[in-house]
């Protein structure tokens, strides 16, 4: 098994605090009162949802790569929300509702939160949301956009499993995208295929109704849904020049050039970039398999 710690748990915490014992050493927390005021802790469940945005059509994502020259954040499918919901009472866990803009789409749910004084920046026009079905899973990835992140959790409870970015050499990134290799399951890792996971050191955060979960930017994260649930993602945006010209190289450079090789080469540019991860983390680590 993979090592890991629990994330620390705390009630509250001040912006003074935040800043100087999480923000600042970048380590992950989960505040559990954070939301105590919000009229969502009440109210958001998943039929609650199905009432306010639940004609709403949206694409849905599944758990396996991207094939062929398709967009590596293709969508498997598209439905109305209560269609979905309703799959995944039916035990549905593979399809998954990704990164749906509040704002954009179902804007009478912003009533229902505000943006915590922590002393983050957060960016207000993209509050996020995230749904997904009894064991669903995400992969292990981190975010292209290197935000800090606020995860809010509603519904049933969510592991989620945290590596920060020191430990990048270990995850079998696959280059040219955020994302390490499909096949690895970092519940129960298989150690002949993929030895470099020995030496993983991380966390795991279990996620409860009205917990809040700080992301720090570029950790790395892979989630197990224990039950239908879902969470708002709130993102604060780097600041600092190095980390925001990395946000505009991955957004504008990497992203392109995966999306234009998808789109001329094909199946091979993605089989290239998979075997590319296994070669280059064992090069670097001189293991020879
Ligand atoms: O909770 C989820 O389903 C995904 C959240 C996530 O990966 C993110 O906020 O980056």
């Amino acid at each position: 098994m993979i090592e890991l710690s629990p994330t620390e748990r705390i009630k509250t915490v001040t912006s003074e605090n935040f800043i100087s014992r999480y923000k600042e050493s970048q380590k992950p927390v989960i505040i559990e009162q954070l939301t105590k005021d919000w009229p969502a802790r009440e109210k958001w469940n998943v039929e609650y949802i199905k009432k306010v945005a639940g004609e709403n059509i949206v694409p849905l994502y599944d758990s396996k790569p991207s094939t062929d020259r398709k967009h590596q954040h293709a969508p498997a499918a598209r439905m109305k929300i209560k269609s979905y919901l309703d799959l995944l009472h039916q035990g549905e866990n593979d399809l998954r509702m990704f990164f749906y803009n509040i704002l954009a789409e179902a804007p009478q749910l912003t009533e229902d939160f505000s943006y915590p004084d922590i002393g983050l920046k957060l960016f207000k026009k993209l509050p996020v949301l995230f749904f997904g079905g009894k064991g669903a899973k995400v992969q292990m990835h981190y975010d292209i956009d290197l935000a800090d992140i606020l995860l809010c959790h509603f519904g049933g409870k969510k592991r989620v499993y945290l590596f920060p970015p020191e430990q990048t050499k270990y995850i079998y990134r696959v280059p040219f995208s955020f994302s390490s290799l499909f096949d690895i399951d970092y519940e129960n890792p298989d150690y002949e295929k993929y030895p470099a996971l020995r030496n993983l050191k991380g966390e795991i955060a279990e996620l409860d109704h009205g917990d809040v979960l700080y992301i720090p930017s570029g950790y790395w994260h892979y989630i197990v849904y224990e039950d239908i649930s879902f969470s708002m993602a709130l993102r604060a945006f780097p600041r600092k020049p190095k980390a925001f010209s990395k946000l505009i190289y991955n957004l504008v450079v990497v992203r392109n050039i995966d999306g234009l090789m998808r789109k001329f080469i094909g199946q091979s540019w993605n089989e290239r970039n998979e075997r590319m991860a296994t070669f280059n983390t064992h090069k670097k680590l001189g293991i020879n398999v």
